[in-house]
């Protein structure tokens, strides 16, 4: 058939740099080097090949950041909202290369990318311009960290990159970023943006890689704080290894984020809310609803709906616009959720996939639900990270928060009931830093997003988001009295 819109312009643009990048450094890019392979997770196509930083690029992208922070940060709030609008018309202007880009980079569902990544970027910055104007009224007497390392997974590339970028330099932080190995290209196409806009060279710095690269940012000796969003078991690293380096740290981890069904929800609505919370992006998702936990009487009806739901759900190319399923990321992350799903099937849970065939030479596997599963079975512990729901039932509102909290998780939880006062009486009882009451995966710039437990610490969006960015005013104190 013909290409898919959009397409084309995503070659050209990789073809203008001969298929090889190299970093983004005190505003400009720099030689490729050592390189790997980038590729298409839905048909196995390289895309690009990019370069993997070496100490001396780390360096020099931190010494751009270090001198580029003073007049950053002393510039007026009202002239650093400039260029973060800037950056937001720019990611607006080019929504359809970034969309396209990142399904093809990712493998997400390019209706996904084109209506929600994109365009959730665009509006990050534009509200971040606003918190740029509002720091010294909001958090007076505060200062920025200085340089911020960030180091952000694959699943939500550029919207990760949002995240981290826009609230730092909001606050008069620089930044030196590091996107995940296997998704790299949207941060280049930003990389290319900052230049285009004119944005100060080294205020924002990229450097690509692997895990290698992200240790060694954590342990640079320049800088003032890192910021993660990844496996709990790297955030779980990290924290070990900025301890008592005096280094400002926020965490954003996995999940296994309940989804409450009472038995007067409204069923649809619910199932539909499901699709969302753990078919949106593959279920590559951190705060995906993973866990359906439905109350005894109406089990079997809702289990029915779902599954029926379940059988028209389409999956394929992701660039095909009816698609609601794409690939996930790499190989690699099919053979985790198989050999989870293998590992839950031999502790009895009961697998439901609907029929039919997805393509064979891709990253696909099917929406995937299971019953018949234990508190203590591992798909009932483990985040996933794919398209495979774990079902089980409680008895009462009490007995429902109890298999919630049975979780050394708690990022996020879903309620869905047509009683008001009864989501009201379980919300606060469930430790999750976002609960949402008959809808799931809303995401708001204005709003704090982060976790408890060992989904990790600190919050991105909003005011309590500006403030991860910015010197607690103890420690200031402490550094005017000397003492630090
Ligand atoms: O994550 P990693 P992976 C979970 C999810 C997934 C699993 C593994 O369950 O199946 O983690 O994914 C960089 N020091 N989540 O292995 O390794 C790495 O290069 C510093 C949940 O891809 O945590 C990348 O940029 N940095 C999650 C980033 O960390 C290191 C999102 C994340 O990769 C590093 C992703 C190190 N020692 C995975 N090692 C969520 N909460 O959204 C790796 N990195």
């Amino acid at each position: 058939g013909p290409a898919p819109e959009g397409s084309a312009e995503a070659h050209e643009w990789l073809d203008g740099y001969g298929r090889k990048f190299g970093h983004f450094i005190n505003g400009e890019f720099t030689k490729p080097g050592k390189t790997f392979a980038s590729n298409n997770p839905a048909n196995g196509e390289e895309l690009a090949q990019i370069s993997q930083a070496k100490k001396a690029e780390i360096d020099a992208a931190v010494a751009a950041a270090r001198k580029a922070q003073g007049d950053w940060e002393g510039l007026s709030g009202y002239e650093r909202a400039k260029y973060l609008y800037a950056i937001a018309r720019q990611v607006q202007k080019h929504s359809r290369l970034f969309a396209v880009l990142e399904t093809l980079d990712n493998g997400k569902s390019i209706r996904e990318s084109r209506d929600l990544d994109i365009p959730l970027v665009a509006r990050h910055f534009y509200h971040h311009a606003g918190w740029a104007q509002q720091r010294d009224r909001q958090f007076p007497n505060q200062s920025a960290y200085g340089v911020c390392g960030q180091i952000i997974p694959w699943n939500f590339p550029l919207l990760m990159l949002s995240w981290k970028i826009a609230p730092a330099l909001a606050a008069g932080n620089t930044v030196v970023l590091k996107p995940a190995e296997f998704t790299s290209l949207t941060a280049l196409l930003f990389a290319e943006i900052c230049q285009e806009i004119g944005l100060p060279k080294g205020v924002v710095n990229i450097v690509t890689g692997d895990g290698e690269v992200g240790e060694a940012i954590v342990n640079h000796k320049d800088i003032d704080k890192i910021a993660f969003t990844g496996s709990t078991g790297v955030g779980k690293a990290i924290r070990n290894a900025t301890a008592g380096s005096g280094k400002g740290l926020s965490l954003e981890l996995g999940g296994k984020s309940p989804f409450i069904v009472f038995e007067d929800a409204d069923l649809d609505s619910a199932v539909e809310g499901l699709v969302d919370a753990i078919w949106f992006n593959q279920g590559e998702v951190c705060c995906a609803g993973s866990r359906l936990l439905v109350q005894e009487g109406i089990e079997d009806r809702f289990i029915k709906k779902l599954k029926a739901r379940m059988d028209t759900l389409r999956i394929g190319d992701p660039l095909d616009k009816a698609i609601d399923i794409g690939a996930l990321v790499a190989p690699v992350q099919v053979e985790r959720v198989q050999d989870l799903m293998k590992k839950g099937e031999e502790q009895g849970a009961v697998r439901y996939q609907p029929d039919g065939t997805i393509p064979s030479n891709g990253c696909f596997v099917k929406p995937t639900l299971y019953t018949n599963v234990q508190p203590a079975n591992i798909i009932a512990e483990e985040e996933i990270f794919g398209p495979v729901l774990v079902a089980m039932s409680f008895r009462t509102p009490d007995e429902a928060v109890t298999l919630a909290n049975n979780s050394r998780y708690g990022l996020s939880a879903s309620i869905w009931t047509e009683n008001i006062n009864l989501a009201l009486d379980i919300a606060p009882r469930v430790q999750a830093g976002v609960v949402w009451i008959n809808s799931t995966n809303n995401f708001d710039a204005a709003v704090g997003f982060g976790g408890y437990k060992e989904s990790g610490f600190g919050r991105e969006g909003g005011k309590e988001g500006m403030r991860a960015y910015l010197r607690p005013e103890w420690e200031l104190k402490l550094k005017s009295l000397g003492k630090a």
